[in-house]
């Protein structure tokens, strides 16, 4: 089990995302928990790659090979990752703000909210604050989740909720964010209503927000 572990771990840190996809169906076939795989396998392995490219000993086409690699993996997990019971819980459009093209966190969240029951409308990348504003006037969702992993992108999410707040649609809907540089203290300063620091912590926000059980 533990090896299985390892191996999905360098070969996500060595971008070999044929390598991570027969490691994971053989990790799932061997019963080992998704979240294991994901956490320990995957997430821990771009955490890496990340250190080592603050360290300059990776640039981003590495950051990119391990990235598909991860995500390739990410996809065999997604029916493990859904929970048993699923009833409706809501709409929420997902979206990651202007400027960032970050999106496998963002993709984490909205498949862990898929799999709580959660109806996703998934925006992309690099998502302008009138394009959220548009899905929020063209759906009936009932929050609005920003993600953003830069530094320089955060302020775009005070954007986009100022934007929501001037087409007069703020009231409709709940706003939440997160991603690696976002802090519950900077929700509480741009006005969202809530803040997670991880995709299952997401999920429990988003149920809590919608009074969802
Ligand atoms: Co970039 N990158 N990157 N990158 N990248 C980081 C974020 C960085 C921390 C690396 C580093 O220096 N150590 C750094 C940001 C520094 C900063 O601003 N403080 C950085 C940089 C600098 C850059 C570029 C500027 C590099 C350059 O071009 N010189 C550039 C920017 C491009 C752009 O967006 N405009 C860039 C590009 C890229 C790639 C394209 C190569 C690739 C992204 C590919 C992709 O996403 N499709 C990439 C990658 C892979 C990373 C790292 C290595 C990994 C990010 C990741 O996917 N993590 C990252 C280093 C790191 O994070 N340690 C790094 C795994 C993912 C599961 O975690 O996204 O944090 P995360 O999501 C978590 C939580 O944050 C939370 O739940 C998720 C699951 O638990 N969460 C939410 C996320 N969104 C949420 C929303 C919620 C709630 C929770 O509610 C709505």
């Amino acid at each position: 089990m533990e090896t299985l572990v390892k191996d999905i771990h360098t070969a996500v840190m060595e971008g070999q995302s044929e390598v991570v996809q027969e490691k994971v169906k053989a990790a799932i076939t061997a019963g080992i928990p998704a979240e294991i795989i994901l956490n320990e396998g995957m997430v821990s392995a771009l955490a890496e790659v990340g250190h080592l490219f603050e360290e300059g000993e990776y640039f981003v086409p590495e950051m990119l090979i391990s990235a598909r690699a991860m995500q390739a993996g990410m996809a065999l997990l997604k029916p493990a990752l859904k929970e048993a019971d699923i009833k409706s819980s809501g709409k929420v459009i997902i979206g990651t703000v202007k400027g960032d093209l970050h999106d496998i966190g963002k993709n984490l969240v909205a498949m862990m909210l898929e799999g709580a029951g959660f109806e996703i409308v998934d925006l992309g990348t690099d998502v302008a604050p009138d394009k959220f504003v548009s899905a929020v006037r063209e759906t009936n969702a009932g929050i609005v989740a920003m993600s953003a992993l830069l530094t320089t992108t955060m302020p775009s999410m005070n954007t986009t909720i100022n934007a929501l707040k001037e087409s007069g649609v703020r009231d409709q809907i709940k706003i939440m964010i997160g991603g690696a540089p976002v802090t519950e203290a900077y929700a509480h300063q741009i006005g969202a209503d809530g803040y997670a620091p991880d995709a299952s912590r997401a999920v429990a926000l988003a149920k809590s927000i919608l009074s969802v059980s």
